[in-house]
């Protein structure tokens, strides 16, 4: 569909006729406010009504799903954030863009969505996490923190700090709506301006707000169903990964006991890290020195220690104040074993759930704001994560895999005039499809090279004609933190299938794979019986293998 077939539908959608629209666009073409969080997990937005979210709701994301569309099979292509980041700028897949994995990668010579949106009359901004390694392109204003920022007094690079990342004093969500309330006061109001709002909030290791360090600590929060999974059936990948709660999520610096180690003498080591930075040492050879000299647990208490004196005297005293009773009582208890696992995931969610209630709590302000502005009408909302995560499901905290909890991600539009309200849709969608939906909303042409489409048309919550039926993902960032293992694969609405693939490093080495997974998402929604090579299914599995082969044949996929 071109954007001109879209903009009948948006027309047919708002129940104005489209010389109605085409005037209005003309007058002022509709705002953008595209808010992101990173690793917000959908089980965990209210309004998707997992049983999880109804344990700590988030009244304000829902509000916004109540007036506008709540997208129940949106997907990203390729799990990890900066690939994430870049499919929302360029519309373009990971292969087609450069940022395959989580370092280095984008190719600044493809064209950002809001470079066109800038060259179209908008003003732009972008506030918080941009993490991609190169300078924001297309902005009149931004406001970035340094790679994933911190959560307490984070640095920020806006266009006139020259390069230099300043550090500001408060919590980092409230700091990010801070910013996009500061662009969104300076702007000409004659001119529409698409606004990138990018949370840091909820990334690992998951430190909330202040007020907020005793909510929910009475809540039980239930295991999930394949908290227990044994893998059986699956690829050896869903085996093989280092991101388990029980194993992987750190009891120091993920869940804050500090209380663990004794007796190190912080200042110290924290006096030879200083001679050894004077002296000139890589970031590496200084981690080398200290794990020379330190045991593993010193060695992260070490860097706890360092994190946690970036807050002020008053933030942590609040801090010890949370935490310093429930560790001193955790380490008198001496857990072991499964109820260990269960402490861990206790305070897991309970952490991970107070950072997405300050989400909830600035999500809510910068609406009222837009409220107050009389912007609501004219504005688009969308509320999005950069991926899904794991809240404990296969036993895992997250993200990476094309399964379910981390290959989809929550999205809601939000579109204003008469557009049915608090309407669902169970399209296939992916955050390819950003950058061509806001084109869209400017009546701006989609360069023809652009592989998303625009999602306007999706509006009402039917699904066109001629819509897509597949959906293609590719992860890459393998050998890499957690190990999850390359794979790519195709979804419909029913069935999905996984190939994993290519040489086995580390702990993996001799282990080359070269293996299926195939899922019916309707009887086994948790993905754990995997249904290839049996023969009933052969025929379903043959249409997905076909399907596969046409994405990667299309696409020029180098790898698979
Ligand atoms: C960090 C995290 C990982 C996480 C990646 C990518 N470790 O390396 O757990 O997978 O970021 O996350 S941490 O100990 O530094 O928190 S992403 O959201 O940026 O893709
Ligand atoms: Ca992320």
């Amino acid at each position: 569909m071109d954007s001109k077939q879209s903009l009948i539908y948006a027309a047919m959608l708002t129940g104005v006729s489209l010389t109605a629209c085409h005037r209005e666009s003309a007058q002022k073409p509709l705002n953008i406010v595209h808010i992101m969080t990173d690793d917000h997990s959908f089980q965990t937005i209210s309004a998707y009504g997992h049983p999880l979210s109804k344990l700590a709701p988030t009244p304000n994301i829902d509000r916004l799903a109540t007036q506008g569309v709540i997208f129940r099979r949106a997907f990203v292509e390729n799990s990890l954030s900066t690939p994430s980041r870049a499919c929302l700028m360029t519309g373009l897949y990971s292969h087609q863009n450069g940022q395959r994995q989580l370092g280095k990668g984008i190719d600044t010579s493809k064209v950002f969505v809001s470079e066109l949106l800038h060259e179209h009359g908008y003003q732009t901004a972008v506030v918080g996490k941009w993490h991609m390694q190169c300078e924001p392109k297309g902005f009149d204003y931004y406001s970035v923190l340094d790679g994933q920022g911190n959560y307490y007094n984070p640095k920020f690079k806006t266009k006139d700090s020259k390069g230099e990342y300043i550090r500001e004093e408060g919590y980092a969500t409230r700091l990010i709506t801070d910013h996009a309330i500061e662009f969104l006061e300076k702007r000409n109001p004659d001119k529409p301006f698409s606004l990138f709002v990018h949370h840091k909030a909820p990334h690992r290791n998951w430190m909330p707000e202040g007020k907020y360090l005793d909510l929910y600590e009475d809540v039980e929060f239930p295991y999930p169903e394949t908290f227990n999974d044994d893998y059986k059936t699956r690829c050896s990948a869903a085996g093989s990964q280092e991101m388990t709660i029980e194993h992987e999520m750190n009891l120091i610096v993920d869940l804050k006991v500090a209380e663990l180690v004794e007796n190190l003498d912080f200042a110290h080591w924290n006096d030879r890290i200083a001679e050894w930075q004077k002296e000139g040492l890589t970031q590496q050879q200084i981690r080398q020195r200290l794990s020379d000299n330190l045991t593993p647990e010193q060695q992260t208490a070490l860097q706890w220690q360092r994190e946690l004196s970036q807050l002020t005297p008053e933030q942590l005293a609040t801090w010890n104040k949370g935490y310093s009773e429930k560790n001193k009582q955790f380490v008198a208890r001496n857990l072991k074993g499964e109820e260990l696992v269960k402490w861990k995931y206790q305070r897991y969610l309970r952490d991970y759930l107070r950072c997405i209630k300050t989400i909830d709590d600035e999500v809510g302000r910068l609406l009222d704001y837009l409220e107050k502005e009389g912007l609501t009408e004219n504005t688009v909302i969308v509320y999005t994560s950069d991926q899904g995560f794991y809240m404990g499901e296969h036993g895992w905290f997250d993200k990476r895999f094309m399964y379910e909890e981390s290959f989809r991600t929550p999205l809601i539009i939000r579109y204003p005039g008469h557009v049915q309200r608090g309407i669902e849709s169970n399209t296939l969608v992916q955050n390819i499809d950003y950058a061509p939906t806001y084109l869209d909303v400017a009546g701006i042409r989609k360069p023809e090279s652009m592989s998303g489409v625009s999602l306007l048309p999706l509006l009402n919550g039917t699904t066109p004609e001629g819509w897509r039926e597949y959906l293609y993902y590719h992860y890459y960032d393998y050998p890499a933190v957690h190990q999850v293992r390359r794979h790519d694969g195709v979804r419909d609405n029913r069935y999905k299938l996984i190939h994993f693939y290519g040489e086995g490093y580390g702990k993996d080495k001799g282990n080359n794979i070269d293996c299926n997974e195939l899922y019916d998402l309707q009887n086994d929604p948790h993905e754990l019986n995997n249904l290839y090579g049996r023969k009933e299914f052969a025929e379903i599995s043959e249409r997905l293998q076909d399907r596969l082969d046409k994405f990667r044949t299309d696409l020029k996929i180098d790898e698979y």
